[in-house]
């Protein structure tokens, strides 16, 4: 038998672990390869994923009032890629914004959304930041001394358990000379809204959620059947969360790095959390990081805030 080719080994490593555990698990950051990623566009538009038009219209409606926060000389940090319809919505606001700083973990996409902003914005300075906020947020020396407002949309930390959520918005809060926070969550509604947009009807988010086992395939050489899992998204109460799984149709073998993966029929592998919150759970968030609640904006059916935070004591 040929020896599968590994491109991936931290994926391997971390795939192999996951998947020797009683409830299987493969990490969500690993949805985002160039098909992931692309697949995740779709979504965003699909009718029944309401969070990314949701809290665009909040943006819009309130672009002045959340531009206000930005303090006298500040920098505008971002927490995710910047190549967003919601970076350009608050930096057309921004007039006096002169240094935008974009953090993400990939850099290549950094570099080629930040010369696209260099283009569109030439009176602003483009600092983007190659860093994983989960781990450090270290900031060029320059700017380490000038007053800063975070900006960190989408629901991203609803990829977070309540513990890591409190840990990021603490060193968060620690930054030298932070100002205020401008975060986007998703909040609890009823099942019917919820499901769907983690089911979507036309299964582009089930495709979301197989592309892992395709990417497993092609970086570890693993021999994954993707259509022998099936795709659900489950509502847990007690943690407010959607899961997201991949359950085995059948009793089937795996192999991977040289492990056999047994799968019993209905088993499944947890592929991720997306966390809703109520105004009670943001602010017992706020009180534990050390924030201040300014403002908690959302649209007229509640379904999502934009929340204000502030660093004053
Ligand atoms: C990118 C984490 C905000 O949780 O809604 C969308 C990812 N997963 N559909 C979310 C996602 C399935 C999304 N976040």
């Amino acid at each position: 038998m040929d020896k599968p080719i590994v491109t991936n080994t931290t994926l391997l490593h971390d795939a192999l672990q996951g998947l020797s555990q009683t409830q299987k698990t493969l990490e969500a950051k690993y949805f985002y390869d160039a098909k992931g990623s692309a697949l995740f566009e779709e979504i965003t538009s699909l009718p029944e994923y309401y969070p990314t038009r949701t809290e665009i219209g909040i943006l819009r409606d309130h672009a002045n009032q959340i531009a206000s926060e930005l303090p006298p000389d500040g920098v505008f940090l971002e927490l995710g890629s910047g190549a967003s319809i919601k970076t350009r919505i608050l930096l057309d606001a921004m007039v006096s914004l002169r240094t935008y700083c974009p953090l993400d973990i990939s850099k290549d996409f950094l570099e080629q959304n930040a010369e696209q902003l260099r283009t569109e914005y030439p009176q602003l300075n483009v600092v983007p930041i190659t860093a994983d906020f989960m781990t450090d947020i270290t900031l060029p020396e320059a700017l380490v001394s000038r007053p800063k407002l975070v900006f960190f949309p989408g629901s991203t930390i609803g990829n977070l358990s309540r513990a890591e959520a409190i840990d990021l918005l603490t060193r968060l809060r620690s930054l030298p000379h932070v100002s205020g926070l401008i975060l986007g969550a998703d909040m609890v509604k009823p099942t019917d809204i919820l499901i769907p947009a983690y089911a979507d009807a036309s299964g582009v988010t089930a495709a979301f959620n197989r592309n892992l086992l395709v990417r497993l395939n092609r970086e570890t050489g693993a021999n994954f059947i993707p259509e022998q899992f099936r795709h659900e998204a489950r509502w847990d109460t007690d943690m407010s969360c959607i899961e997201m799984h991949l359950v085995s149709t059948k009793d089937q073998q795996v192999e991977l790095g040289g492990a056999v993966i047994s799968f019993d029929k209905g088993e499944s592998i947890h592929t991720e959390n997306s966390h809703k919150y109520t105004t009670e759970s943001l602010a017992e968030m706020a009180r534990s990081s050390g924030w201040q609640i300014e403002q908690m904006i959302q649209d007229p059916a509640a379904l999502f805030s934009v929340v204000v935070f502030s660093a004053a004591p």
